[in-house]
């Protein structure tokens, strides 16, 4: 009597080069059919003495089993009962591989959305120079050389009054030098600083400004504006604030928060106990930056403003290290 094991190792190679679903189904009869090898053997249990036949039995059921078990993994993925080439050894009827689909960067994403808030409410969209004189980056910009930012030690420079700008109000320089009011643009680009990274600051990042100048333009316009983009970025059960601030382009200034989403306001780490979110700086734009451009103060006036994407960014999503977003980690980027 052959020895069940062995039949379960004859079978299984026999399942494994049958090239039809005709041989399969031979193997199958050969096996398990009426007159088949192991029917046989199971037969022949009759014949032992019958203390060993409840072992034997349950020893050819399980081998009985093991190759139906062989003979349905092999039938299934092959429903037509056609017959299938195997050139190589390639599983033909294996799932096709995912194709992989690229994304855009979060910050693109961040920025587009940005942009398309203040193009849906009049401004047109600029773009400058990452490298730039230090009379459009300071100068023009009312920005004294008392200034920290004008420090070697805090720019990238190139050569002497050549940087890379750090922020992108040149752009704006740029245009109002060229364009008779009104001007309503914002200028989406990467900016450059000489800070040591950390959780918040990474030597590159990106900024969004906008700039408004016509007749008649008031703080009150400034405010509803921004009001209306944190509605859109953050959501409308968001509330907003400006406080007093400095800066030497603009007179007022102001920086404006949202009350913080993790606390609604009553104070939590995110926000240092503070219940508020700084996200942007503005203010009305200085005569003496209006003096460079040659733009009459005594007609016009207008607003500015400027945001960090990044940090518009880690407030809508929760990131918590600026520095993610320039690892190029797909497991992080690939949740945007
Ligand atoms: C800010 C905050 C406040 C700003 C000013 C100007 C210009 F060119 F009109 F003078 N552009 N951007 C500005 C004003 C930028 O960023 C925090």
């Amino acid at each position: 009597m052959s020895r069940p094991e062995d039949l379960l190792e004859e079978a299984r190679k026999e399942i494994s080069q049958a090239s039809s679903s005709e041989s399969l189904e031979s193997v199958r009869v050969k096996y398990l059919g009426r007159k088949g090898l192991l029917t046989g053997v199971l037969r022949d249990v009759g014949k032992l003495p019958p203390g060993d036949r409840p072992r034997a039995g349950a020893e050819l059921n399980r081998v009985k089993i093991a190759i139906q078990a062989l003979l349905d993994e092999r039938k299934t993925g092959n429903d037509s009962g056609a017959a299938i080439p195997v050139p190589g050894g390639v599983d033909l009827t294996l799932p096709g591989r995912g194709r992989f689909f690229g994304q855009r960067h979060p910050l693109s994403q961040i920025t587009a959305e940005i942009v398309s808030i203040f193009y849906s409410m009049g401004f047109g969209v600029v773009e400058g120079c990452e490298v730039e004189e230090e009379y459009y980056n300071f100068e023009a910009l009312n920005t004294p050389d008392w200034h920290p930012s004008r420090d070697e030690h805090d720019s990238f420079y190139l050569a002497p009054g050549i940087l890379l700008r750090t922020h992108t109000s040149p752009v704006q320089i740029r245009i109002m030098e060229k364009t008779k009011p009104p001007v309503r643009i914002v200028a989406p680009g990467r900016c450059f600083r000489r800070d040591a990274p950390d959780a918040s600051h990474f030597t590159n990042f990106h900024q969004i400004e906008g700039l408004y100048v016509d007749r008649d333009v008031s703080f009150a316009n400034l405010k509803g504006t921004l009001a209306e983009f944190a509605r859109r970025v953050f959501g409308p059960e968001r509330e907003i604030r400006f406080r007093p601030h400095y800066f030497p382009f603009t007179e007022p200034s102001a920086e404006m928060d949202v009350s913080c989403a993790n606390c609604g306001g009553k104070g939590c780490r995110t926000c240092s106990g503070k219940g508020w979110l700084e996200i942007l700086g503005c203010g009305m734009v200085h005569p003496n930056v209006f003096k460079y451009v040659d733009i009459d103060c005594e007609i016009y006036n207008g607003y500015a403003f400027g945001m960090g994407i990044e940090r518009i960014a880690m407030l809508k999503y929760g990131v918590n290290d600026i520095r993610l977003f320039y690892e190029n980690d797909i497991e992080f980027l690939s949740q945007f």
